[in-house]
């Protein structure tokens, strides 16, 4: 296949697949690095302003040169757009702002030549109000069989004028809204149950239909060769039964807070439906795969989903949410890998996605002005994500943090689309400042996103400085340390077995050693001060703030690599 150069971007060198994981390991995914795109925002083939499919198979060379296993898709099925695509109306078709089903099976087709594997969304906790099954139901009483699809329950107080309990959506307010009589508006005193936007209302997992209907959609991708799923909400399908009050506080939920235990979420009957969905995955060849959002109070909780008969992998939050503080970070990384290990699942490392600030700005300190350091945040994501891929386990990218993009925070409240935006009267600001489309170029005002110039959310002017075109070009990029870590990664075969074992290091740094046949080692620097480290080689460091320098002592080891604050290295010993 002759792989044509992006819009605005040079041929990639010639893409060469053969590091990576080979399309024919069943287990790849127990070590993988999946790159999340998230396709209104990667690359618009159309010029409509949104991203689209034919935009990802355009620039899939970048991804493979930049090195990644796989991808993750973020929903691009018919969707009437109110929470970004998470409101879903039909799963068969794709909706026409990303392109066609046509164009989804070529994406398939054309990343398996480039043994990139594809994993696709899917969103069973809810429908969007769009859904044929919600649409029906809107045509019938009330607690007729229609409704039984979904959470239709009886409002309390004489007229049923009050919601049934005090669940909150987590998007801000109350978690129901009351079902209006079809032809005279006027409300029912019965109410649909939403813990996301009004607009998606939660699916009764009891019910047959939802439970067949799902399968159908898996085979449905899985038999146009889909490698597996990201499973949204994946702890939520099932809710305790009688809708108990739950005492939960009126606060859209945060990336940074403990998940409380509810009874809306983590319930035990939603095992029976992923163990049903492994079977099927198992019944492919080969066999296909699952992710789970499963953001659920501890590893522990998270750990129950990850049974051999259950899901492969989660997102493991509790690192994500991990604050740059050595201790801490060490017993995250202990407690995650205990507890995955505990049902023998891999690890997975993520510190980015498109629902929480970029950690770029989350690891930002403030200045003396008050303002966010972003020199200070963008060293420390580049020496944190150093510090991912050499864990054990799979790792997960975000598009746009190869590039060390920050949280977009001074958004217009217009070009806002997030729901919690406008569910909380702009309280909360919600999640558009990690979704700004991805600079490809330094030409503005979109930065090779389209040949247009419009884009569904303005792209600030820093884009160019950090597009990629301009990093391909700067052997101290943050885009050329995430390519030389992932083609170390891939070569080195230490990174794909065993675990790790903590090496002594002084007070607010972090060593580990990847045992294997050339072992390797991870060292970070969160101190405020300079950190020496002896070693025979400098692998790769997190930026040019590390330097090597030969020991002028006849020490064993003949290299003193000095780390700034606030990076880290691979060295070999
Ligand atoms: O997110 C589920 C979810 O719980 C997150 O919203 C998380 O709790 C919160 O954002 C943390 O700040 C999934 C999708 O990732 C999200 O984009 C969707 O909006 C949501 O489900 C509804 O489908």
């Amino acid at each position: 296949m002759t792989e044509t150069a992006a819009p605005g971007l040079a041929a990639p060198a010639q893409t060469d697949v053969s590091h990576r994981v080979s399309h024919t390991t069943t287990d790849w995914w127990r070590s993988a690095v999946i790159y999340q795109v998230y396709p209104r925002s990667f690359a618009d083939h159309s010029g409509n302003g949104v991203g689209d499919l034919r935009g990802i198979i355009d620039r899939l060379p970048y991804l493979s040169d930049l090195g990644v296993d796989a991808l993750w898709l973020n929903p691009f099925y018919c969707s009437p757009q109110n929470d970004a695509g998470y409101d879903v109306a039909n799963y068969y078709e794709v909706d026409p702002l990303f392109g066609s089903t046509r164009d989804a099976e070529e994406l398939i087709i054309r990343a398996h030549e480039l043994n990139l594997r594809v994993i696709f969304d899917i969103v069973p906790n809810h429908t969007s109000i769009e859904h044929a099954w919600f649409r029906q139901a809107l045509l019938t009483a009330p607690g007729s069989a229609a409704w039984n699809r979904y959470h239709c329950v009886r409002g309390l107080g004489e007229d049923g004028s009050r919601p049934p309990n005090d669940w909150r959506s987590v998007f801000g307010g109350s978690g129901w809204s009351q079902i209006l009589d079809p032809d005279t508006a006027e409300p029912t005193g019965w109410w649909y149950l939403h813990l996301f936007d009004a607009t998606q209302p939660d699916l009764n997992w009891d019910h047959e239909d939802v439970r067949a209907e799902h399968e159908q959609v898996l085979k449905f991708w899985f038999d146009r060769g889909v490698d597996g799923f990201r499973i949204d909400v994946a702890h939520g399908l099932v809710k305790s039964p009688g809708y108990p009050f739950s005492g939960e506080s009126d606060r859209v939920l945060g990336v940074a807070d403990d998940v409380p235990v509810l009874p809306q979420w983590d319930q035990p009957g939603v095992h029976d439906v992923y163990r049903s969905w492994r079977r099927l995955a198992d019944s492919y060849d080969p066999p296909r795969v699952f992710c789970g959002e499963v953001w659920v109070s501890t590893p522990e909780a998270q750990a129950q989903y990850l049974r051999p008969d259950e899901l492969h992998t989660a997102f493991n939050f509790h690192y994500l949410k991990t604050r740059w503080d050595a201790e801490h970070l060490r017993e995250t990384i202990d407690h995650s890998l205990a507890t995955a290990d505990s049902v023998s699942a891999p690890c997975t490392w993520v510190l980015s996605n498109h629902d929480v600030w970029r950690h770029v700005s989350r690891l930002a300190p403030e200045n003396p002005q008050g303002n966010q350091d972003l020199s200070t945040g963008m060293a420390r994501a580049r020496a944190a994500s150093l510090i991912m891929l050499a864990l054990p386990g799979s790792a997960y990218l975000y598009q746009g943090e190869e590039l060390g993009l920050p949280e977009v925070l001074d958004l217009p409240a217009q070009s806002r689309q997030d729901p919690i935006f406008a569910r909380t009267d702009g309280a909360a600001l919600g999640r558009d400042g990690c979704r700004v489309p991805l600079p490809w170029t330094a030409q503005p005002p979109t930065f090779g996103f389209n040949s247009t110039g419009q884009s569904w959310l303005p792209q600030p002017d820093m884009w160019g400085e950090l597009s990629v075109e301009t990093q391909l070009r700067d052997a101290d990029s943050c885009l050329s340390m995430y390519r030389q870590a992932l083609a170390l990664r891939a070569d080195e075969s230490i990174f794909n077995e065993g675990t790790l074992e903590w090496l002594s290091s002084p007070v607010d740094t972090i060593a580990f050693r990847r045992p294997g046949r050339d072992s390797v080692i991870a060292v970070m620097n969160l101190s405020d001060e300079p950190l020496t480290w002896m070693a025979q080689k400098l692998l790769l460091a997190s930026s040019s703030q590390v330097t090597a320098e030969p020991s002028t002592q006849n020490h064993a080891l003949g290299l003193v690599v000095t780390l700034a604050p606030n990076t880290a290295a691979w060295v070999r010993e």
